[in-house]
């Protein structure tokens, strides 16, 4: 497919660097937005999601938007609001203004984090899962998810929503070992949810093609993402450790992890 102007917001983030590094293989001329400046990036935009005319600004004349920006992990609810809750509906809000049609959205695991971890036997979580989200994040996370739901059914704006395991140059732990998207194949799948045909809103997991899966690829295989990575050769290291998961132990049994049973965090 010819070259596409995408929108990458979050560009100063962990994930926004690995794939402002990445993306651009793919033929995609990218244009960066975060609330930080983006280091090395003079022409990136700094400015805040929840300035709606200033995210309007940044969308015009965008083929697609890659939105990774918002808060990233549990944080008190009126800071996840603004970020998460106002600063999607803004960006949505511009994109239906401004004629974009393709956004790819940066969902979670912990949107569905409350999910029995599976066990040897048992099937992969469906995509169809119900949301369960596991903290006020992973609550953002599932309305990001049914208000790209609302611009498909009402404004005819496609989204992928992908549901990002666990995205680091390497995995971070054995729970990590099922949930690891290697970077590589997040380009993988991104560069998929940009360019697949007709996905209207197109829920799927990412990750890579672990040994150790949890969830069901088949979603994100239909765009066309063939992962090629695989955390396998870190679980010999990774297990000596820290050991199996502990099925009976809250905090390792979901999807979620440590989300599930860490302390809420309460505004000041
Ligand atoms: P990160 O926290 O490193 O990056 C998020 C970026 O968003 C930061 O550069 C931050 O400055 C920017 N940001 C925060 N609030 C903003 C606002 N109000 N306006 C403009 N920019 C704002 O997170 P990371 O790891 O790069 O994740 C990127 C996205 O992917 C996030 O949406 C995260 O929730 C999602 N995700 C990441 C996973 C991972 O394993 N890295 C797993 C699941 C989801
Ligand atoms: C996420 O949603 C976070 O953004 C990321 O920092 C990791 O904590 C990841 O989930 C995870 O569950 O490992």
């Amino acid at each position: 497919p010819a070259p596409r102007t995408v929108l990458l917001t979050g560009a100063a983030g962990g994930l926004g660097t690995l794939m402002r590094e990445l993306l651009p293989a793919y033929g995609h001329a990218l244009r960066l937005f975060d609330v930080r400046p983006v280091e090395g990036e003079p022409e990136a935009i700094v400015a805040d999601l929840a300035d709606a005319a200033a995210v309007r600004e940044a969308v015009r004349g965008v083929d697609a938007i890659v939105h990774l920006a918002g808060i990233s992990l549990e944080a008190p609810f009126e800071e996840i609001v603004r970020a998460n809750i106002h600063g999607v509906h803004h960006l949505y809000e511009a994109a239906r203004e401004e004629g974009v049609r393709r956004v790819v959205f940066a969902s979670s695991n912990h949107a569905v984090g409350y999910t029995p971890c599976p066990r040897p036997g048992d099937p992969l979580i469906p995509v169809d899962t119900p949301h369960r989200p596991d903290t006020f994040y992973g609550l953002s996370k599932s309305f990001g998810e049914d208000l790209a739901q609302l611009y498909w059914d009402k404004h005819g704006v496609e989204t992928v929503s992908v549901r990002i395991g666990s995205c680091f140059p390497e995995p971070a732990g054995v729970r990590a070992l099922s949930l690891w998207l290697s970077p590589a194949d997040c380009a993988r799948l991104l560069h998929a949810a940009l360019t697949a045909e007709d996905v209207g809103h197109t829920v799927v997991y990412g990750s890579s093609a672990n040994t150790r899966l949890w969830w069901d690829l088949t979603s994100a295989r239909a765009l066309g993402y063939e992962p090629r990575d695989d955390s396998e050769p870190y679980a010999a290291r990774l297990l000596a450790e820290q050991g199996e998961l502990d099925p009976d132990d809250p905090a390792q049994s979901r999807l979620g992890g440590h989300f599930v049973t860490d302390p809420p965090v309460w505004s000041p």
